[in-house]
């Protein structure tokens, strides 16, 4: 391990220019907080994948089973973003997760972690693509990663698999997409409630990963905090604080539950 793994604790990591991406930026609120001048994206990957057992009477998608990723990452990225600042600290170190500027699979792509999937994600040889994203965004000039490599095999399994006809040749169509619709407030139409049903899925929705053949051997994470907080089946009377799912309120996983049950 270098110095500077050691710093991101071991989690797989690599740099890309903020130049490449700087047309591309997504709107949102932490968009006033990229530094000033900003050269690099240091994307870093938040495996998250606990292994097949974990998720025996699973009703929720395996992104949401363990605590609200944005606050154990969060965590971590804090940690490393303070100690790059320690080691650099003439250089601003701004850390996002998710609800970021940056378009996230783009940079890890750029950083060579790994490859875009059709399935519109970030697959890495290792964790396939069961990682969160994470990066930090500095002034500080590092060495850019050149990927050989940038878009999966195109095998086209996850376009046939996807209950809701999402993907397309040119990435996702967000209204067709279950995870997107489980989140939505409001009532559901009945066909997508039998869907969920079907899935036995009341938040987000897997299926384009399950069958992605770059998941077959997928590592479990290395993230102790991910297995510690597992909790994979959801009942209308679990505390939703802390969940991935409470933004979003209890009313609208509570629907989804009840959409579940509903025969
Ligand atoms: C909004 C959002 C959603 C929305 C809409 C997604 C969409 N594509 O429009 C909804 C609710 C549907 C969603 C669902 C999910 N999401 Co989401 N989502 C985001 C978020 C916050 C922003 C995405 C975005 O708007 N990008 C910008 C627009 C412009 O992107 P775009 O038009 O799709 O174009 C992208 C790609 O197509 C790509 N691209 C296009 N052409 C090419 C060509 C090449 C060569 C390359 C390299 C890239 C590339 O570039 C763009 C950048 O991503 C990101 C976090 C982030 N800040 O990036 C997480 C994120 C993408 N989501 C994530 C996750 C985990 C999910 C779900 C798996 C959750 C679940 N289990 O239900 C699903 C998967 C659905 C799917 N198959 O994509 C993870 C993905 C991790 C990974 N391994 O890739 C992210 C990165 C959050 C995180 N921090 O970990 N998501
Ligand atoms: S299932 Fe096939 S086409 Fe879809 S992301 Fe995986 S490798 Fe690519
Ligand atoms: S998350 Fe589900 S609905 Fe959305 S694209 Fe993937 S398989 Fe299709």
């Amino acid at each position: 391990m270098t110095g500077l793994d050691a710093v991101f604790c071991g989690l797989p990591y690599g740099f890309s220019s903020f130049d490449e991406i700087s047309g591309r930026l997504i709107d949102c609120r932490k968009k006033s907080l990229l530094p000033e001048n900003a050269k690099t994206v240091i994307s870093v990957l938040f495996p998250y994948y606990l292994g097949e057992d974990a998720y025996h009477n699973a009703n929720v998608s395996r992104y949401a089973v363990s605590a609200d990723y944005h606050v154990i990452t969060g965590q971590i990225l804090g940690r490393i973003a303070g100690d790059l600042a320690a080691i650099y600290p003439e250089n601003a170190f701004v850390p996002f997760v998710d609800d970021s500027p940056i378009p996230e699979v783009r940079a890890a792509v750029n950083a060579g972690l790994g490859v875009m999937g059709r399935n519109n994600l970030f697959i890495n040889e290792t964790y396939g693509s069961w990682v969160f994203l994470g990066e930090i965004v500095t002034d500080r000039l590092f060495e850019f990663a050149e990927p050989k490599t940038r878009v999966c095999p195109g095998c086209g399994a996850c376009q046939k698999a996807c209950p809701g006809g999402a993907i397309g040749e040119k990435g996702i169509e967000k209204e067709k997409c279950l995870s997107f619709l489980s989140q939505k407030k409001g009532d559901l139409p009945p066909a997508i409630e039998e869907k969920m049903r079907e899935l036995n899925c009341a938040w987000g929705c897997d299926v384009c990963q399950k069958v992605c053949p770059l998941n077959r051997s997928a590592r479990p994470t290395p993230i102790e905090a991910f297995f510690e907080t597992a909790d994979p089946h959801v009942t209308l009377t679990t505390p939703i604080d802390g969940r991935a799912f409470a933004w979003r309120g209890k009313k609208v996983i509570e629907r989804n539950l009840k959409a579940l049950e509903e025969v």
